[in-house]
């Protein structure tokens, strides 16, 4: 079912969540996109719109250019450190407080579900707040001058290069948090799929896998995306605006 208003399927919605016994959200960079965090693909201030995701977010990329990849993530936390959990992050953390079984997986590696109040949030491709040795993949706390210094810093056990704890492309995603997503996915009976184009594998399989497994798929996105055809339901609008509608409509049926 599409609709182009907000108002028009979200007391459905609402009532499929309050009556799921478990529900998961997927989101991706679209949930950060009112917090002025740029977006991957957007064409005007995307991320990839001045470099090639390869060049940069891959082991290849790093190695061959360390400084503009570490800069490029330096840009990011910088970003995040600056941005503010919006509504859309507020709401999200709303639903988990109002139902039960409700699981937050993300495709962003920023932390502004977990400063929205969001818990547990399951973060497939890392996190921007981790960091390890590329070489001896010893673990490295850095504080925040450190993150946002010029050039990477080097291992102290090995001399290798610090790189950002994120999945990059190539890379296997962390086999228990795949795990953890996968099983919200296949026992959810509602995935909300926020902000997210769907073109990075394998987490764009997740809503396939939560449909066929019987979950009622709902899309909260602006606009069409390659996930639209595995959608029940396709909320067309912001996430900032659509998801506290719903978490208002959710909270009055619980309440
Ligand atoms: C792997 C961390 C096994 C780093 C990221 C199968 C088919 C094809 C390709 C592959 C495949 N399997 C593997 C691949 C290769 C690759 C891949 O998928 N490539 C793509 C480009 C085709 N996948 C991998 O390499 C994965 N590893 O599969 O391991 C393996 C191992 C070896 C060899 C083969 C396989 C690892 C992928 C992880 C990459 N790391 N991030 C970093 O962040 O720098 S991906 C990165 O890009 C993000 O994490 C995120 O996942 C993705 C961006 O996607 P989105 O979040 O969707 O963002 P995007 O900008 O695209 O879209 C924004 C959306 O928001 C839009 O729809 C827009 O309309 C919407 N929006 C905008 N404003 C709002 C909004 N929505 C709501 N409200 C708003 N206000
Ligand atoms: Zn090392």
């Amino acid at each position: 079912m599409r609709a182009t208003g907000p108002e028009g399927p979200l007391a459905a919605i609402a009532r499929r969540l309050a009556r799921a016994e478990a529900s998961v959200c997927l989101t991706g960079a679209g949930v950060s996109a009112e917090s002025g965090i740029p977006t991957f693909r957007d064409a005007a201030t995307g991320l990839w719109s001045r470099f090639d995701p390869e060049q940069l977010a891959s082991v290849d990329g790093f190695r061959n250019n360390p400084n503009l990849v570490w800069r490029w993530y330096r840009e990011r936390v910088q970003a995040v450190q600056d941005a503010r959990p919006n509504p859309g992050h507020i709401a999200l953390a709303r639903l988990a407080r109002s139902l039960e079984g409700f699981t937050t997986v993300t495709q962003n590696v920023d932390d502004l579900h977990e400063r929205a109040g969001s818990a547990d949030v399951v973060h497939l491709h890392g996190r921007l707040t981790a960091y390890r040795c590329l070489e001896c993949g010893t673990p490295v706390q850095l504080d925040l001058a450190q993150r946002l210094a010029a050039e990477p810093p080097v291992c102290a056990a090995c001399a290798g290069l610090i790189r950002p704890g994120v999945v990059w492309f190539g890379e296997l995603l962390d086999a228990n948090l795949w795990e953890q997503a996968y099983a919200a996915c296949q026992q959810a009976d509602v995935m909300l799929v926020v902000g997210t184009s769907g073109l990075v594998w394998p987490a764009a399989e997740l809503p396939l896998l939560a449909r066929r497994a019987g979950a009622h798929v709902v899309e909260v996105n602006p606009e069409d995306t390659e996930l639209t055809g595995w959608a029940d339901t396709c909320v067309r609008g912001r996430s900032g605006e659509i998801l506290p509608l719903l978490a208002d409509q959710v909270e009055r049926i619980v309440s």
